[in-house]
C-alpha cells in the first residue's frame, strides 16, 4: 500500500493537492474529484472541479479566480451576450476550448474518466486525476425557492438563497469511475482536502462503494473551516441554516468514524482538546494556503502527521 489518495472539490480542494503534488511521485498520488458540479451549459458539458484540480496542476489556473484559465480572454462571451446570450456563468475563451473538445468526446461516447487522462496527458500532467464517477451525478440544492441546479444555487443566485437540503441525482446508479477503488484499496492514507463537506466531498463519498473502501484505510481530513469561517464559498454559510454551528469540530461530526487523524487551524486550538477526546488524532497547524510554499508546507505537514498515524494504526 503506497497511494496516497486525495478526495477534492473546488479551490481549497485544488490548492492542496497542488501542495501534495510537489511532495509525492506522480505513481503516489491519486486524486479523485467531484463531479456533482459538473452541468450543461450552452451546449457544452462543464466540469469545474476536474478543470480546476487539472489546471492547477498544469500550472494554468486561474489565481484570481479560483477556476477557469490563467490569462483568459473573454470575447466568446463578450460576443455571446450581445446576441443576448447567458453570460451569468463565465467562460473564457481558453477555457472554451476545454468544454468543446470534452463535449465532442463525450458526445462520441467517451468515458469522462478517459477524457480526462487524455487532458491531464496533453496538459503535461503526469498525476492521476480520477472523476468520482463517470456517471453523471448531478447535485441539486434544496432552498427556501425550491430545489436548484447546483450551479444555479452557487454562481447565478451567488448562494444567496437559504439551504435546507441537497440531493445527488441517481446516484444509487452510479458507479466508480476506473481506477478508484482500485487506488483505494491500494492507498496508505486517504487525504480528504479543505473542501467543502455537504457538496465537494459528500457527492464523492455517496458514490455506492466509495465510502466503505475509504472507510478500510486510514483517513485524514484537513478542516475547511477555520475560526468559524469557510476559507472561501458558502460551506459555513450551509452549516448556520442546517442549523449546525460551523466549527472544525461540526466538519468532524460529520464525517464521524471515516475520519482517524484531523487537521485543524491554529485558530481553533481550543478545540484539539474534545477533538482528542472523540477519539481523534489532531494536528494544529496554520491551515490557509495563501501561497504556493503555503500550499507545500501544508501538504508536507499533512503527509508527515498521516505517516505518524498510519504507523500508530496499524503497529
Ligand atoms: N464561479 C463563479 O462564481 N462565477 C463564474 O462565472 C464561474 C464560471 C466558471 C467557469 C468554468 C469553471 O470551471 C468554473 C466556473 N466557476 C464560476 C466556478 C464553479 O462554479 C465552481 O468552481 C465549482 O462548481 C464550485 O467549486
Amino acid at each position: 500500500m503506497d497511494k496516497i489518495v486525495a478526495l477534492a472539490g473546488g479551490v481549497g480542494g485544488a490548492k492542496l493537492v497542488h501542495g501534495l503534488s510537489q511532495c509525492l511521485t506522480p505513481e503516489q498520488l491519486v486524486t479523485i474529484v467531484n463531479i456533482g458540479d459538473d452541468f450543461n451549459h450552452l451546449g457544452l458539458r462543464i466540469c469545474p472541479d476536474l478543470d480546476t484540480v487539472c489546471y492547477t496542476l498544469a500550472g494554468k489556473a486561474n489565481l484570481a479566480t479560483g477556476w477557469g484559465r490563467a490569462g483568459e480572454t473573454w470575447n466568446a462571451l463578450e460576443s455571446l451576450g450581445e446576441i443576448g446570450g447567458p453570460t451569468w456563468f463565465r467562460l473564457g475563451d481558453l477555457d472554451l476550448g476545454t468544454h468543446l473538445e470534452r463535449t465532442r468526446r463525450l458526445r462520441s461516447g467517451e468515458p469522462l474518466s478517459k477524457i480526462t487522462k487524455d487532458f491531464c496527458c496533453s496538459w503535461e500532467v503526469e498525476f492521476t486525476v480520477l472523476p468520482a464517477s463517470d456517471d453523471n451525478v448531478p447535485t441539486w440544492v434544496y432552498t427556501e425557492e425550491g430545489e436548484l441546479p447546483f450551479q444555479e444555487y452557487f454562481v447565478h443566485r451567488q448562494c444567496l438563497p437559504k439551504v435546507s437540503g441537497f440531493r445527488f441525482a441517481d446516484v444509487e446508479a452510479a458507479k466508480p469511475a476506473p481506477g478508484v477503488l482500485e487506488a483505494l484499496g491500494d492507498a496508505r492514507l486517504v487525504i480528504i482536502c479543505p473542501s467543502n463537506p455537504w457538496v465537494s466531498i459528500g457527492p464523492i463519498l455517496e458514490i455506492p462503494g466509495i465510502q466503505e473502501a475509504v472507510a478500510c484505510r486510514t483517513v485524514i481530513a484537513v478542516s475547511p473551516i477555520i475560526g468559524g469561517e469557510a476559507v472561501k464559498g458558502p460551506a459555513a454559510k450551509m452549516y448556520k441554516e442546517l442549523g449546525i454551528q460551523p466549527s472544525a469540530q461540526a466538519v468532524a461530526q460529520q464525517y464521524g468514524s471515516l475520519l482517524t487523524g484531523y487537521v485543524i487551524d491554529l485558530v481553533d486550538k481550543g478545540q484539539e482538546e474534545a477533538l482528542r477526546h472523540a477519539g481523534l488524532e489532531v494536528l494544529t497547524v496554520d491551515t490557509l494556503m495563501k501561497t504556493n510554499a503555503d500550499r507545500h508546507r501544508l501538504a508536507k505537514q499533512v503527509l508527515d502527521f498521516g505517516e505518524q498515524v498510519f504507523d500508530r494504526k496499524n503497529k
